[in-house]
């Protein structure tokens, strides 16, 4: 792993593990935080939040401007509104992100700014010396598709003279007054649609550029370069492209989600013919039909799959965060089948067809992935619906279409007498289970919208509950 990915990577560990302790006492306030800390995050409201320089001194932390300001920043990002530097609030300052301010009103453009003309010219300027020529070139060509395919405007390519969007490389100062702050932080930024420097999109020369999980995938910077290029501003959808954190998504059949091609097509309507219709919408978490994949605990905290999304959820706390599955682990699918945790060897397993793999932590376990009939399951099944690890017996049931197997995780072997129909073990539930977890006896099935709370002890359906109850809907 690149030191760089490494960083990102440390950071979202630090996310889960440290940020979203319980609201308590010992919860981190202003009074902990350094005068370094503190300057970071007035230098990270000042870019992002267009906080005004404050005279009477920052560090007064009750000072208008900057809690008004971290009210913003905690509103636009979904947190906890306290107008106070929390440890939450400054991990998510600390994340690797597009340079363009969050909040339109405040920030060095006006509002609703779009190309008048459909047919628009690019000319890269200069290139990044992390990546071939032609990988750069393949970059942005698919960048701009991205946002060609739903639109009716055209990009050509020209190799010299002024275009409309001018792209280049460059570090620290770099000719605008927006200079860049070496590796990570802010890694790109463009200007609206306009002349000159508008529609303009720079990269961050101190970035690791790749064109896969590597450091920064340049594809996915540079498409949302370009959204802010054409008049997008930052959405506060964690699935959108001008969400205005780097998630990594893979580099493989890329689909612009729904929120962005809501948002393009409000300034240039939809274009003729788009080829990938199928625009993935972010899950929202209290619908009355939400459905899910897969559960597990990891450690005490809930990890909640949907699409390619997993919601964590702390016990002790109420918003659940959403981050999407390949920003964890580039390696693994971006849909899970079924999930749990064997908390003897401290395991989590995503299943996903035949393949499963353990993590450790965050970490994939070497060895994986496994195919499923290594655990003793027929050839004949492809993948697994759910799957739930009961503490007290040792025994992990695993559920495909009306069957489930019993497997008992200390001899490895799947137990005698199995598969059983679901319904005749667990009548009341219906035949087929979407996920499962375990806690204090009871096992929660997942079917459809609906969750089935079923006692071992009573051997029957205590309560059934909506999905989303899960979330405190
Ligand atoms: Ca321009
Ligand atoms: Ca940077
Ligand atoms: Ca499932
Ligand atoms: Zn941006
Ligand atoms: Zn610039």
């Amino acid at each position: 792993m690149h030191p760089l990915s490494a960083a990102a990577f440390l950071l979202l560990l630090g996310l889960s593990w440290c940020f979203r302790l319980p609201l308590s006492s010992e919860e981190k306030d202003s009074d902990e935080f350094t005068e370094q800390d503190l300057q970071f995050a007035q230098r990270y409201l000042k870019t992002h939040y267009n906080l005004q320089h404050n005279p009477a001194g920052l560090l007064r932390k009750s000072g208008n401007t900057f809690s008004s300001k971290l009210r913003e920043m905690q509103e636009f990002f979904g947190l906890e509104v306290t107008g106070q530097l929390d440890e939450e609030t400054y991990e998510i300052m600390q994340q690797p992100r597009c340079g363009v301010p969050d909040v339109g009103e405040y920030n060095f453009f006006p509002r609703k700014l779009k190309w008048s003309h459909n047919n628009l010219t690019y000319r890269i300027v200069n290139y990044t010396p992390d990546l071939k020529k032609s990988e750069v070139d393949r970059a942005f060509k698919k960048a701009f598709k991205v946002w060609s395919d739903v639109t009716p405007l055209n990009f050509t390519r020209i190799r010299d003279g002024v275009a409309d969007i001018m792209i280049s490389f460059g570090r620290k100062e770099h000719g605008d007054f927006y200079p860049f702050d070496g590796p990570s932080g802010l890694l790109a930024h463009a200007f609206p649609p306009g002349p000159n420097t508008g529609g303009d999109a720079h990269f961050d020369e101190d970035e690791l550029w790749s064109t896969d999980s590597k450091g920064y995938n340049l594809f996915l910077v540079a498409a949302h370069e370009l959204g802010h290029s054409l008049g997008l501003e930052h959405s506060r959808d964690p699935g959108a492209l001008m969400y205005p954190i780097y998630t990594y998504t893979g580099n493989t059949g890329f689909r612009l989600p729904y929120d962005d091609t809501q948002g393009i097509q409000e300034l240039y309507g939809a274009g003729d013919h788009d080829p990938h219709p199928d625009h993935p919408k972010t899950p929202e978490k209290c619908s009355p039909d939400l459905t899910l994949d897969a559960i597990t605990e990891l450690r005490g905290e809930m990890m909640i799959f949907k699409d390619r999304f997993f919601w964590r959820l702390h016990p002790q706390m109420v918003e659940a965060d959403l981050v999407q599955i390949k920003s964890f682990w580039p390696q693994i699918p971006s849909k899970i089948d079924a999930a749990y945790e064997q908390p003897d060897n401290d395991h989590v397993l995503l299943f996903r067809g035949r393949k499963f793999w353990a993590l450790n932590g965050y970490d994939i376990v070497e060895g994986y992935p496994k195919k499923i009939y290594e655990l003793g399951l027929p050839r004949s099944v492809k993948a697994i619906d759910a799957a739930v690890h009961i503490r007290d017996t040792g025994k992990t049931l695993f559920f495909t279409g009306d069957k489930y197997w019993s497997y008992d995780e200390k001899s490895q072997v799947i137990d005698k007498e199995y598969p059983r129909f679901i319904e005749d073990d667990f009548p009341g539930i219906g035949s087929q289970v979407d996920a499962a977890y375990e806690k204090n006896g009871y096992i929660y099935f997942f079917h459809g919208a609906l969750q089935f709370e079923y006692s071992m002890w009573g051997k029957r359906i205590l309560r059934v509950l909506n999905t989303n109850s899960i979330f405190w809907c």
